[in-house]
């Protein structure tokens, strides 16, 4: 058993450091397209034996040292009734998004073990055979209330932070209900087998300073605060260099850097104890392979000898990035001395 990743997120990793990317598994990979040209994605997601089958791609091509769920993090908005559909060339779409204050009390409290069986299912199937830490995942309240509010993806997300500003109140309220349903979402993938679990707050970097201290980090802590204690929580946003203190008191094992920042110069500035992701600038990957083996290797040399550095992209793998280039990438890392 490949114990890379767990040692990294208790700062005990006296070995090379783990190599896992966010977006692993996605449309880069000639053998994902393949099979997303059988299945619209959501059947994949929801399909155990899909799901199954693209979470073990990266590890059969690429050899990574984790293995992350294949999901979405919009299954929240999907579980709370909003009808969700992925278009070509356009990403997620909810035809139904919130608009209301009325919209929220409308909300059901859904069933986390009804409407997220088919996860569990995923899960257990996937810890028979790995030989890799499995992740599971959630977005994070503010993230979600985010998509189920503009109903798509924004750069700006103006309806939610027009109602975040508005009637602070009622989305105080989505949040909570959001935030409540995450917990149970989490503890079933832990009750499934799940080994460590990333929570997405994506678009968190949208908020100023204040803000983010009211409507993303107290949700991150109560979510966190309600799991198993001492287990693995890895947080990303973008925005994290800037807000890697904050993230730090969180409750949090790691935090995920995007790739602003100095990641070095960040693990300075943190309490011990701590893990640090990141944080390639995702778009290296277009450079050609004597760049970004050079950037890499500056990456790895900048964190050598941290017990708790895990490598990883500042952000997900973008579809258009050369498959040879991501896999080239993972060599270099593991070829780190
Ligand atoms: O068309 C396709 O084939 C689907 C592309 C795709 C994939 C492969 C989407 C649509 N989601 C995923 C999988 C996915 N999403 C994973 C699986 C595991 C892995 O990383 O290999 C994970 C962890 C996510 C998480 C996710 N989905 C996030 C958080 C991470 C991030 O990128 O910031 C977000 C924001 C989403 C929403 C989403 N899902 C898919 C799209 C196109 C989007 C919108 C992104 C945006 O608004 O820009």
């Amino acid at each position: 058993m490949n114990s890379l990743l767990l040692d990294a997120l208790q700062c005990k990793n006296h070995a090379r450091p783990p190599v896992w990317l966010m977006r692993q598994a996605g449309r880069y990979m000639p053998q994902y397209r393949s099979l997303r040209s059988k299945y619209s994605f959501l059947e994949m997601v929801h399909q155990p034996e899909l799901a199954v089958a693209v979470t073990h791609l990266p590890l059969d091509l690429l050899d990574v040292d984790a293995a992350i769920l294949f999901c979405d993090i919009l299954v929240i908005a999907e579980a709370f009734g909003l009808h969700l559909h992925f278009d070509e060339g356009i990403g997620p779409i909810i035809d139904n998004p919130l608009q209301t204050s009325a919209d929220i009390d409308a909300l059901p409290t859904p069933n986390a073990e009804e409407a997220f069986a088919y996860v569990a299912k995923t899960i257990r199937y996937l810890r028979k055979d790995l030989k890799v830490p499995l992740i599971g995942f959630s977005g994070a309240p503010f993230t979600l209330a985010s998509y189920m509010i503009e109903g798509r993806s924004s750069k700006d997300l103006r309806k939610t932070k027009q109602w975040m500003l508005k009637d602070p109140e009622s989305f105080h309220k989505l949040l909570k209900r959001i935030a409540d349903l995450v917990v149970d979402y989490l503890i079933l993938q832990i009750n499934a087998g799940a080994q460590a679990l990333q929570i997405f707050d994506s678009w968190a970097h949208t908020l100023g300073y204040r803000q983010f201290n009211e409507f993303s980090i107290p949700y991150l802590k109560m979510i966190i605060g309600k799991l198993p204690k001492g287990f693995p929580v890895i947080v990303f946003c973008k925005g994290s260099s800037l807000f890697a203190s904050e993230l730090a008191n969180c409750g949090a094992s790691a935090i995920s850097l995007d790739w602003n920042g100095d990641i070095a110069k960040i693990r300075k500035s943190l309490p011990s104890g701590i893990a640090l992701q990141g944080n390639l600038d995702p778009d290296i990957l277009y450079a050609p392979p004597s760049v970004i083996q050079k950037e890499v290797t500056n990456l790895l040399e900048s964190m050598r000898g941290d017990k708790g550095y895990i490598f990883n992209l500042g952000h997900g793998v973008l579809p258009d990035i050369p498959f040879e280039h991501v896999k080239m990438l993972v060599d270099v890392v593991k070829n780190f001395h």
